[in-house]
């Protein structure tokens, strides 16, 4: 008799992004006509740059010559992204071999997946609020009792607020997963050199592991904050590292990413090379590689044209959030983030729960944002608005809060 995982059914709701397109839908199917303005997902829209398109045209190009076809490649991605991808990080005084290189389909797969390496009684520490995924997929493993007013028995929350600056200090007691976001999603605050070396101290003291998700470095304009982890001495003993073409490149619908597992990893019973083996192990089993023609983008992403036209697309965005910050400043709303980072925090009016806000900005605006309470229980009374978008989009939507919130 096939039972499911009854650990589904823990999820205390729908995934967040879902659940926000639904609401949507009903509501454009309710106001038959209502032009409705997108500032929820954090989902990429301006076009893909020359060099990346030349790269993946290229790609194509092999396939359709017997000379330069390829089939399946190496799971671990195709060796020249793979040295890529490590000397990006050479920049940064950062030392990371290819070997510590695992390209794949995105950031979000690995968020999820890596767990899966760790053990079942693993106690993992999370930021809240959080990127859903990190909770999501501990609570599918089942490293978490039932959920209780959004808080799930036998997680740690790192509360981040307004008294942190909304990143938190290691937590008190002992977690073995830590998970860390900078650039934040969703609160957009960045960790300091100090803020990161602090949890690099704690998990080399605990022989805990961190899990640094690093998808919008290139966010950051501040060149004192660190764009990765590998910044910090000693976080190749304790730090797998998380990133992403998406954000970066505009990859959101093509697909790429890559998680670096040092070979200096530790943890409690591993010794060195262990953690990275036990990933090349995961991969290889679960998964088939990246696409061969969008590994050739990805390369092409990497070229000095690539990251010139991407820095590009990245201040694009960067205006938008300028745009948002000035906009809900005007209108007297509290907001963070949006400086090196993507995201805008908003304080609600009021004191009003996330979810009601929602609401009043569709029905006042007709724009969508996301619930500050969908990342996390201390995102309760906070509000995401995201600076994707085109600018005449971003424009629209933050001139219709401007005159139609009432406050
Ligand atoms: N990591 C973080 C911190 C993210 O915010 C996102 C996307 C990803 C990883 C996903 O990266 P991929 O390489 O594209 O897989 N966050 C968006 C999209 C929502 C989602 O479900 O991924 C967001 O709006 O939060």
């Amino acid at each position: 008799m096939a039972r499911v995982n009854a650990n589904y059914d823990k999820l205390a709701a729908g995934y967040l992004f879902p659940e926000i397109a639904r609401r949507t839908k009903a509501f454009i199917e309710a106001n038959p006509g209502a032009t409705v303005m997108r500032l929820g997902i954090g989902n990429t829209t301006e076009a893909l740059t020359p060099a990346i398109l030349d790269g993946l045209r290229q790609g194509v190009e092999k396939l359709a010559d017997n000379s330069t076809y390829t089939g399946y490649g190496d799971e671990q991605g195709d060796s020249r992204l793979r040295q890529a991808i490590a000397g990006s990080y050479a920049e940064r005084g950062a030392q990371i071999e290819a070997g510590e290189v695992f390209v794949s389909d995105g950031a979000k797969p690995d968020a999820a997946n890596i767990q899966s390496i760790f053990s079942q009684d693993a106690v993992i520490a999370v930021q809240d609020p959080a990127y859903p995924v990190y909770v999501d997929s501990n609570v599918i493993a089942g490293r978490t009792g039932e959920s209780r007013d959004g808080t799930y028995e036998g997680l740690v929350y790192m509360r981040c607020d307004e008294s942190n600056g909304f990143f938190p200090h290691p937590p008190e007691q002992k977690a073995d997963l830590i998970y860390l976001c900078s650039p934040n999603n969703p609160t957009g605050a960045v960790a300091s050199k100090e803020q990161l070396k602090e949890f690099v101290d704690y998990a080399r003291k605990n022989k805990a592991v961190i899990i640094f998700d690093a998808a919008y470095a290139e966010y950051i304009s501040d060149k004192s904050l660190p764009r990765t982890i590998y910044e910090i001495e000693g976080a190749k003993e304790c730090a797998i590292e998380i990133n992403s073409f998406s954000k970066t490149a505009g990859f959101t619908g093509v697909r790429l990413g890559w998680t670096i597992v040092p070979k200096a990893l530790l943890a409690e019973g591993a010794e060195a090379g262990k953690i990275n083996s036990l990933w090349n192990r995961r991969q290889c089993t679960m998964f088939n590689g990246a696409s061969n023609v969008v590994q050739e983008g990805g390369l092409a992403a990497l070229s000095q044209k690539g990251r010139t036209e991407s820095a590009r697309l990245i201040e694009y965005y960067m205006g938008n959030a300028r745009v948002i910050v000035d906009g809900l400043k005007s209108k007297g709303l509290t907001v963070y983030g949006g400086v090196n980072a993507p995201y805008v925090w908003l304080k609600t009016p009021n004191g009003m729960k996330s979810w009601d806000f929602f609401d009043k900005l569709l029905n006042e605006c007709r724009v969508v944002g996301t619930p500050g309470s969908g990342f996390g229980p201390a995102g309760e009374g906070f509000f995401r608005l995201s600076a994707f978008g085109h600018r005449e989009n971003i424009d629209k939507a933050v001139e219709s809060i401007k005159v139609n919130l009432v406050l």
